[in-house]
């Protein structure tokens, strides 16, 4: 099938599916045990003859985690992989412990679809840990089973050249970075950017020798 018809076929599938089928997608015990493996994987809804439909596989999915953003509020974000060949899909939620609810809205090809309930179904911290969403609007339903794909860090990044340390962010922090690559955060001279200036004993540009 040509990219852009199955991208077609798949947009028009998860918006009926999503808005305006009054199917369900009960595809396990509802509500599901915190299991460590999900029946169905990727993005999926149930068919009007009780067929699980398998929007986007799991494998065209790309989910991040983040335990420690700089708002202090966790998240967890699913997109469709770089390079995939379904349409792009962005959603995001901090519905993320078993049981939470979020009315969000998520991006499909540019376009918001709004007001779809989140609850998460099944949730995880780590990567490998296993994430289960269900998606209802207008009484539709469509699920994301998914693993974590990427553990999403903020280091602190206390003298604001852009490189952090090896500590761990925090909300209040005074600054974030998404790299730990800062050999000296106390000085915003020392990082991976700078010059080096050979044989002062400072290792400038943090690759461990002070005179390359
Ligand atoms: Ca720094
Ligand atoms: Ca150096
Ligand atoms: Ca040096």
């Amino acid at each position: 099938m040509k990219t852009i018809l199955k991208n077609t076929v798949i947009v028009i599938l998860f918006i009926t599916a999503v808005l305006f089928i009054g199917t369900s997608c009960d595809n396990e015990a509802d509500p599901s045990p915190n299991d460590n493996q999900c029946n169905y994987e990727g993005l999926t809804f149930l068919d009007t003859g009780d067929n699980t439909q398998t929007l986007i596989p799991e494998s065209d999915l790309s989910t991040n985690i983040f335990n420690n953003p700089p708002n202090g509020i966790p998240a967890v974000e699913i997109s469709t992989s770089t390079g995939s060949s379904y349409p792009l899909i962005e959603f995001r939620t901090e519905a993320i412990t078993v049981g939470a609810t979020e009315v969000i809205n998520v991006l499909i090809n540019a376009t918001q679809y709004i007001n779809i309930t989140v609850t998460c179904q099944r949730a995880g911290t780590a990567a490998g840990d296993e994430f289960r969403f269900d998606l209802v609007s207008n009484g539709a339903e469509a699920e994301f089973c998914v693993g974590i794909d990427n553990v999403v860090i903020y280091y602190e990044d206390l003298d604001y050249d852009g490189f952090g340390s090896q500590t761990v962010g925090t909300p209040s922090s005074a600054n974030i970075s998404l790299n730990s690559d800062d050999c000296d955060d106390t000085d915003n001279s020392i990082n991976p950017n700078a010059i080096e200036i050979l044989n002062d004993n400072i290792d400038s540009n943090c690759d461990g020798y002070d005179n390359t």
